[in-house]
């Protein structure tokens, strides 16, 4: 019976999941995040999690009877999932069901950031096109861009996807060599930075990747150089890019996340060769709709003593079952 159930949910969560959740389990949420003015009964009931964030160490700690994390997102660089494994705690993600909606935003980003056409459309909205004339030609197009991604996972293959179709060539720096792209691999981030001008961050963030796109990785981008950032904030070394682009290092930049989110640096919405948008990559009804339903069959899944659907590859690895 899963009403008997408890999932803890700190923080913030998509509101129709929270209702599902709800009907489905006995749910505690704790909005300001702090599960220590829980009683101890209270803590020892949860043995579930759902999230979007971060679980830290201690909150896992905290929860004695702890069985399984579902994090809303691809992404959970937000929980400590080496933790979580050595406790034996499942952890699942939300692959998949956001590829489409992130690599179509990442193209529209890509393309406002070169033609600027958030600022050709307040042009018009101000009434400047009727009395001052026509935007001025932008001095920057996609045609005869060359695009490296970093991250060809899931969602940057998606993003190469499309663009092939808009026609550019594309190169790649990945963890690992991929068997099934033709696509021109690079060992190095760096390497790839001073073969293309036009750089699409799509890597999962976390320690490995923290603040990897440097001073001189845009640099070896040079002064036509795009960066497209809709992985994670912490994967750039964000005082170096607003370097770059006061200086003329790089070009322009279109990000979708930041280093210290909601906060973005007043120097960088001063900039206007930026295109900056409040992590809305996945963010429609439809796809966080979705989001929300695997979350639910995760933990549904995993309290009916099945494997969860989308388990994390290091709950996979370290061969994490259900305790039934
Ligand atoms: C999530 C994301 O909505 O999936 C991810 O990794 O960044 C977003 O799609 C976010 O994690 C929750 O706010």
């Amino acid at each position: 019976d899963l009403s008997s159930v408890t999932i803890l949910v700190p923080g913030k969560l998509n509101p129709d999941t929270l209702d599902t959740l709800k009907k489905t389990f006995d749910v505690e949420h704790v909005l300001d995040r702090d599960v220590s003015k829980l009683s101890q009964e209270r803590r020892n009931s949860v043995r579930g999690i759902a999230m979007m964030g971060a679980v830290p160490a201690d909150m896992m700690d905290a929860l004695p009877n702890l069985e399984i994390i579902a994090n809303f997102g691809v992404g959970y660089d937000g929980v400590d999932v080496k933790h979580a494994t050595s406790k034996g705690v499942m952890v699942t993600n939300t692959p998949d069901v956001l590829t489409d909606e992130v690599a179509d935003t990442t193209l529209a980003i890509l393309l406002m950031t070169v033609r600027e056409l958030y600022a050709a459309e307040k042009h018009l909205r101000e009434g400047r096109w009727e009395s001052e004339g026509n935007y001025p030609l932008t001095p920057m197009t996609l045609r005869g861009r060359t695009a490296g991604i970093m991250g060809l996972g899931r969602i940057g293959l998606a993003i190469a996807r499309r663009l092939e179709a808009f026609g550019l060539p594309i190169e790649y720096h990945n963890r690992s060599e991929r068997t099934d792209v033709t696509y021109r691999y690079h060992p190095s981030l760096e390497s790839l930075a001073s073969s293309v001008d036009t750089l699409i961050i799509a890597a999962p963030g976390g320690a490995a990747t923290e603040r990897a796109v440097d001073a001189k990785v845009l640099k070896a981008l040079g002064p036509d150089g795009v960066v497209v950032n809709i992985g994670r904030g912490t994967t750039i070394d964000e005082p170096a890019l607003i370097e770059a682009l006061e200086n003329g290092t790089i070009r322009a930049a279109g990000l979708d996340v930041f280093e210290n989110e909601p906060h973005v640096p007043a120097r960088l919405i001063a900039l206007q060769n930026t295109v900056l948008l409040p992590h809305v990559g996945s963010a429609s009804r439809h796809t966080r709709g979705a989001m929300g339903d695997l979350v639910i069959r995760n933990l549904t899944n995993w309290f009916q003593g099945q494997t969860p659907v989308s388990p994390v590859a290091e709950s996979v690895k370290a061969g994490i079952l259900p305790r039934r």
